[in-house]
């Protein structure tokens, strides 16, 4: 199918929608960004296309409509020519499907809740979210990327670790990192947000400084949400 009907439902400031991007770009594929207004309304195209979850991004190929980002970098892997984004070998790629899981089910909420919320609570989540970086950081091991020599899937997936992090520090004043820890991982965030590539659709940090800003309240209240699940 011709890459020239790919269209991707996105939105400002997204780590996820950010994901599927680079995985667009990496692999050289022209496509139409389409942006939503989250904060404000979610548009009917969204509604449509992503009824389940009803949110961003989402991958329009031609007819087919696929949703959740790392589904969308693995279609996108398997759907285009150019550059493997997966690992090639079966184990390094379960290996890497481990830590992204990992990312999404047990770093997440953690880190939201150690900026987003307050006290003892704070603390806590604080604690967890410093286990798991370590836990990050050891998978990079001496390397450039977490595949080796190039970005791949598991870089792509971190990318908030690499780009959002120090935004969401500075705009609620929590440090997460000091600036003598996890050398490694601060070594490749650099790595990876110097990328051409990557940069040609990381959003301008200042840009995204003042929309974390503008909104810290809602995502305070997004973390409050979050402690009583
Ligand atoms: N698991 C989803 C998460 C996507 C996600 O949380 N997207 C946010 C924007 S960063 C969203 O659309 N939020 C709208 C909402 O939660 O209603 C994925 O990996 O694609």
């Amino acid at each position: 199918m011709s890459p020239s009907t790919v269209k991707l439902i996105g939105a400002f400031g997204s780590p996820f929608a950010h994901r599927a991007e680079v995985a667009l770009r990496l692999k050289g594929v022209p496509y139409e960004l389409l942006l939503e207004e989250l904060m404000i309304s979610k548009s009917d195209l969204l509604l449509k296309h992503n009824p389940i979850h009803k949110k961003v991004p989402v991958l329009l190929h031609g007819a087919r409509t696929i949703c959740e980002s790392l589904v969308i970098i693995e279609y996108i892997d398997e759907a285009f020519d150019g550059p493997a984004i997966m690992p090639t070998d079966p184990y390094e790629r379960a290996m890497a499907r481990f830590w992204a899981h990992f990312m999404d089910n047990k770093c997440a909420k953690p880190f939201m809740l150690s900026v987003w919320s307050e006290g003892e609570v704070q603390k806590g989540f604080l604690k967890e979210v410093k286990e798991n970086l370590a836990l990050l950081q050891a998978q990079l091991e001496g390397k450039r990327f977490f595949a080796g020599e190039s970005i791949g899937y598991l870089d792509i997936v971190l990318c908030s670790l690499a780009h959002w992090l120090t935004v969401i520090e500075e705009a609620t004043g929590v440090k997460l990192v000091a600036d003598d820890e996890f050398p490694d991982l601060r070594r490749w965030a650099k790595e990876y947000t110097s990328n051409e590539i990557v940069k040609q659709c990381l959003p301008d940090r200042d840009q995204l400084l003042a929309f974390y800003t503008a909104h810290l309240e809602r995502y305070k209240m997004i973390a409050k949400a979050m402690l009583q699940q």
